[in-house]
């Protein structure tokens, strides 16, 4: 598919390596893996709801319905992930940053990811099974009111998403929170309605998966938005991708410190 994914990579890949770019790169790193090929290969769902458009990634097109008959925005190619990119498929929602002084992190935007419908939300048994090309920092965009209703707090793993620990997922603390709470996870600001103004937040939780497929589980409850995941492969090899391990490791070890 003809699509520009390398707008942002020139700017650091045509400067010398100082040390304030190797800073920027520390955070955002992942501008480095812009590519043209598709990193996500495919994704396979099981127990979507059957009235709503299928989960999408990063250079699909397809309908936003809801159901499908009603279409919300047609022909939507998915692109990169950033500021006002369509979070499901079938709601108009879009991301934007978590606050007017928080920004969605660096480490996200540009990055491909999927979109599911917002109506799986509550289903038990729905899964993804996602192939990518390269070994990737794969991330879950997860509702702060899971499991406790508080959106000023982050979700609560007690009965919910108990896979997202059991699979090695982590919080990642490097970029804030719309709380200003250090000891929250950095979250993402989501749009309802797409018309400007950030009504719910999801927190961010990642980890390193290698090159083939993986599988993500359900959400589990219904009344907030479905999860959200972003695919950021790893450069490699060289000094962007230890540096973004660096910086990965650096959150964990915060957080154990607590
Ligand atoms: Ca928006
Ligand atoms: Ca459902
Ligand atoms: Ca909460
Ligand atoms: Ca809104």
């Amino acid at each position: 598919m003809a699509m520009d994914y390398n707008a942002t990579t020139p700017i650091v890949m045509n400067q010398t390596l100082s040390k304030s770019v190797l800073g920027i790169v520390a955070v955002a790193g992942t501008v480095l893996t812009a590519q043209a090929a598709p990193n996500i290969l495919s994704v396979e769902q099981r127990n979507g709801d059957t009235d709503r458009p299928a989960a999408m990634a990063t250079g699909m097109t397809f309908d936003i319905q809801n159901p499908n008959g009603t279409i919300l925005t047609p022909a939507y190619t998915v692109g990169r992930f950033g500021e006002d990119a369509k979070s499901m498929t079938d709601r108009v929602h879009d991301y934007g940053g978590a606050s007017a002084t928080v920004g969605l992190p660096a480490y996200l935007v540009g990055q491909e990811y999927i979109m599911i419908a917002n109506n799986n939300r509550e289903n038990a048994t729905f899964g993804l099974d996602i192939t990518i090309k390269d070994p990737s920092l794969v991330y879950l965009l997860i509702d702060n009111r899971l499991g406790d209703g508080d959106a000023a707090t982050p979700p609560d793993f007690t009965t919910r998403m108990r896979w997202v620990a059991e699979q090695g997922f982590v919080p990642f603390s490097l970029n804030g929170n719309h709380v200003g709470n250090p000891g929250f996870p950095d979250e993402v600001g989501i749009d309802e309605n797409a018309d400007g103004t950030i009504n719910n937040w999801s927190s961010v939780y990642g980890k390193i998966v290698p090159a083939g497929t993986f599988t993500v589980n359900e959400f589990g409850e219904d009344g907030r938005n479905m999860y959200g995941v972003v695919v950021a492969a790893v450069p490699e090899p060289g000094m962007g991708s230890l540096l973004l391990l660096g910086a990965g490791l650096l959150a964990v070890a915060r957080r154990a410190r607590r």
